[in-house]
Parts: structure tokens; sequence; C-alpha cells
């Protein structure tokens, strides 16, 4: 195995043997040809396009099989297999549509097995380092890892109904071109950036397909303690899974919480009605291996964060959609519109304890777009008399090791007349802090989930506009941003194809940034890595 997609890479080159993630060779192995598949049926899926004939399987297809392959999210290698199967029907079906098989035909869009032997043959020589020139290699894995984190947010958004063509033709001519061994690194500098377009697309997709759903986010005070009941604990990022599991328990004496990625779901209109949804417990992803354990009941996992569980938890942990885990129980898929089927978690859950109080008190959240926009002229006020002098964006994600506490001092080590923004699993490293507010205006302002850092360019885009300025650099916003896994690979690009200059990244740059790539960010786009949080301090809020 050889893989650099996360931030927890091996010694800060890559994981061969083991993930740090815990995924296992032969897991690591057959993902990759999970992924050559995938380009074999985008290569298909495209030729469909050209000849006129709609492939919705096709393309959903594509998005599930990149969620899988993304950080922590499927270990489970029958899952894999089962995917790489479906892939080659995927594929036959549309040769077959086509009638015939066109000239200069990929590896990736013939190669066949019914085998598992030939397969985990295969698998380890399709790999990230299939690729011999490292610039192209690192050209090509930066593209597809921020066509990962497109696919989760284009799998939340079509989960709840949301679709988008142009991101779907995006994503196989980005597959397609990892293929394609006559592109120069002068060709695939412009299909990043152009991911990072799609990326604000989807996150806009996503947006809209959330608010419609089920409203928009609004000032929540978040209870932090437990109730006397039993409770199904939620992680993850799927929004739809939330609703229906909210649906399916009230009534039956069973309390929902959030876990991690799934807080900023109290935030939303439609799931504050429900009175047996009790609030968050604990914080983020990596904190999972303690506080499952004392969670006492069943946990669902929507998507990735999953660390293996815990012999002591397994049983009680529970995955569907793109998430998946060898020997714990899968929710499957909706079928013929109705909802998913979680009875198997509500009768578990009767069976429990109450959750191990770990924690009291209340955090608030709820700041999006439509929220920040509401409170605007205090903002543009408190800017303009300068009790605001800056805005901090810490989004991103959080990780295990502790040179994360950086983001910590940083957050309390900022001036007292700065305001944080922030989105995704990040936040944990100071959402508990108390950093008060600036005329009634909290210091920590999150807007929700990690594909709600689209919020945070909005609200830019809009004090851009409010100030009259021509370039989004001129406004009072550095960026300190936490990256782990795909998604914050994808938010990064999109943030660069707005425009956005200056983002320092940590706690470590990405390994699979091959030292010229790196340096391209670097000159184009002044992407710089963090150092002391005394140093940074100093030239962020110079
Ligand atoms: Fe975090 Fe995990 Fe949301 Fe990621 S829980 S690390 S960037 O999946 O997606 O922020
Ligand atoms: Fe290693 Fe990260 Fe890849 Fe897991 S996802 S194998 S930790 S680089």
């Amino acid at each position: 195995m050889f893989c650099y997609q996360c931030q927890e890479a091996s010694k800060g080159t890559g994981c061969e043997i083991k993930g740090v993630c815990g995924k296992t060779s032969d897991v690591a192995n057959l993902q990759d040809l999970l992924l050559f598949v995938t380009k074999g049926v985008a290569w298909w899926s495209q030729k469909a396009d050209e000849a006129g004939i709609i492939n919705p399987v096709a393309e959903k297809y594509i998005i599930d099989s990149m969620f899988i392959t993304i950080t922590n999210a499927n270990f489970d290698r029958n899952k894999i297999i089962a995917q790489i199967k479906k892939g080659f029907e995927v594929q036959d079906s549309l040769a077959e549509k086509l009638g015939k098989t066109p000239e200069n035909t990929p590896e990736c869009a013939i190669w066949r097995t019914d085998s598992e032997e030939a397969m985990e043959e295969k698998s380890t020589s399709v790999g990230v380092l299939s690729h011999k020139n490292e610039d192209i290699r690192s050209l090509k894995e930066l593209l597809t890892y921020g066509m990962k984190g497109i696919a989760a947010y284009a799998e939340h958004a079509h989960n709840l109904g949301y679709h988008n063509a142009e991101v779907n033709a995006f994503m196989k001519k980005g597959l397609v071109a990892t293929v394609d061994e006559t592109l120069e690194v002068d060709e695939l500098l412009p299909l990043v950036l152009e991911c990072g377009k799609y990326g604000v697309e989807v996150m806009s997709l996503l947006d809209k397909a959330n608010t419609e759903s089920y409203g928009h986010p609004e000032i929540t005070s978040v209870n932090l303690g437990v109730g006397k009941n039993p409770g199904i604990l939620v992680s993850g990022h799927d929004l739809k899974d939330f609703e229906e599991l909210l649906k399916q328990t009230e009534g039956t004496g069973i309390d929902i919480y959030t876990h991690s990625e799934m807080l900023p779901a109290n935030y939303y209109p439609a799931f504050k009605k429900y009175k047996h949804f009790i609030g968050n417990y604990g914080n983020s992803w990596w904190a999972q291996t303690k506080e499952f354990e004392s969670f006492n009941g069943p946990v669902l996992l929507t998507t990735n964060c999953l660390v293996p569980p815990k012999e002591s938890y397994k049983e009680r942990v529970y995955t569907t959609g793109a998430a998946g885990f060898d020997g714990c129980t899968h929710i499957p898929e909706r079928k013929d519109g109705q909802p998913k089927d979680f009875s198997v978690l509500i009768e578990h859950a009767r069976k429990c304890q109450a959750p191990t109080e770990i924690e009291t008190g209340e955090i608030v959240g709820g700041f999006a777009h439509n929220q920040v926009m509401a409170l605007a002229d205090k903002v543009v006020d408190a800017v303009k008399s300068g009790a605001i002098k800056k805005f901090v964006v810490m989004a991103g994600c959080d990780g295990r090791v502790s040179s994360r506490s950086y983001y910590t001092d940083f957050a309390q080590e900022l001036p007292e007349d700065s305001v944080i923004l922030t989105a995704g699993c990040a936040k944990y490293r100071y959402n508990k802090l108390k950093l008060g507010d600036i005329g009634g205006i909290p210091r920590i302002l999150d807007a929700g989930q990690c594909n709600d850092s689209y919020s945070l360019a909005v609200i830019a885009l809009k004090l851009k506009e409010v100030f009259g300025l021509e370039d989004i650099n001129e406004l009072p916003i550095v960026y300190n941003i936490a990256w782990y896994e795909q998604k914050a690979v994808i938010v990064l690009l999109a943030l660069l194809s707005l425009g956005v200059k200056n983002i320092h990244l940590g706690p470590t740059l990405p390994a699979f940034l091959s030292p010229n790539v790196a340096k391209v960010l670097v000159e184009q786009f002044g992407i710089g890595s963090i150092s002391t949080v005394e140093q940074d301090m100093a030239e962020m809020m110079a």
C-alpha cells in the first residue's frame, strides 16, 4: 500500500504498511482498485454523454465510490469488493448501450475479473505510485482528493434530491484526466483550479439542499449535558439520515444526540421541534474512542470520520451510506423512495443505559450566512467603529496530533477585537473557550459543518460588497485553516478559486504536494504553513 491523502500520513510522507487511520494494507489497495474502476466508469459515462445517453446510475456510482475511499469512511473489505464488481456492471451496461468499444479505451475501462485474488494482485499496481513523475503524481492526486471532497458533498445533496449536472460532468472530466498519460503540469494545474470552482458549486448546492429542506441555521444554544433516557448518538454529516432517525425515534423514549460534525444539526429549525433531540455529546471525531464508550448506547456513523472501534463498544457501532466497518451492522440504502429502516438501532438502544454525563453547559452556534446577514448592520457598524479589527477564518478539520493544541492557543491569544469564523470539526479545539463577545456578537461564530465553509465565503463576499472593495483580499479577514482529510482539500481549492490569498494551512502541509507544486501554490496564492502562535499572530494581525 501507499497512501498519503490525509494530514496524518505516516512520517509526514505516506502510510506504507498500515494506515495511521487504521486502514489495513489490503483495504488500502482495494480502495486504489476501486478508484481505478471508477475512472473506467467515468470514461464510459463521458462517452455515453457524448452519444446523448443519459446515465444517472454511473454518476451516482462515481460519487459513492469516491466517498467510500475518503479517509476514515470505509474499512470494510467486502463492501469495497462488492463496489468494484458493481463498477464492472456499470461499465458493461454503458458499453452495451454504446454498442461498440471506442478506440483508445484506457485499461481502467476494460479490465475485468471475478476473482478476489486477481483483484488483490491488480490492486498493488494501480495506486498513487503508478504515476512516476512526482509533479504529475502530485497534481493528479491533488485533483483526485479535491474530487473526493466534491463527491462527499454531492452525495449529501443527492440524498435530499438535489443535483448539479455540471458538477457531475466535471467529476468525469477530472477522473478521465487522471488516466491521461499525455497531460503535462501546465495542463493539470488549471484543472486543479477548476476543481475548486466546482467545489464552490457543490457547496452552494448542498447549502441550498440543506436550507430548503430544513430551514436556515439560526443562533442556537446547544445543550452539552445528558438526559435520563437511553440515547442514540449520531455522527458524520448526513442530515437526511439524521432527520429519518429523529422521526423514527419520536415517542419511543429514546433520546437523540449529535457527535462531532453532526453538532450543526442542532442549528436547523426543522430539527428543533423534536423534544427528544437533547443536544451534543462530546467533541471531534478522534475523541470517539472514549466518548462512544461512555455514551452507553448505539452510535450511528452516517459518514466519516470513523476510528476503528474498540471491542468494548464495537457492537454498538452502526454505519450507513459511505461508512462501513467489518463486523459493524450497516443500515441499508433507501429503496423505492422509502426511508432507511433504523429499527435495529432503536431496539438496541432500548436495552442500553442512559449516557454517562461528561460535561454540562451550553455552546452557541448557528452563524451560517443567512443568520450573519441578519446581523449585518451590527457587524458592519462594529467593523466601522473599530470594535472588530479582524475576522480570523479558522475552519477545517481536527485531528489527533498533539501539535494541534496550536489552534487552541492561537484562538486564546487572539486580540479581543477579533472574531473567529469557523466551520468543520476544527472548531472543537476552541469552541468551548470563553472568549466573550463584541457588542453582542460572539467572538466565535460557528457556521456549521466543513461544507458550511461556503457560508464563510458568502459572508466574505457580502462584506466586500458592503465595503465597496475591489478585491476579497482587501477585507480585514485572515485565514488560518486546519486540514485533515479530503473535504478540507476541496474547501481549500474552493477558497483559491474565489481568489482568496495568503491562507495559512496546518498543522503540516500535505505530503502529496511535491516541492514544485508546493512552490506554485506559494508563489501564486501565498499559501503558507504555520509556525509558532507568537510568530503567526504577529504576521496575521499586522
Ligand atoms: Fe471533520 Fe472528519 Fe467535516 Fe472531515 S469529521 S474531518 S473535513 O470528515 O469532513 O470536518
Ligand atoms: Fe495514512 Fe491518512 Fe491514508 Fe489513512 S488516509 S492510510 S492515515 S495517509
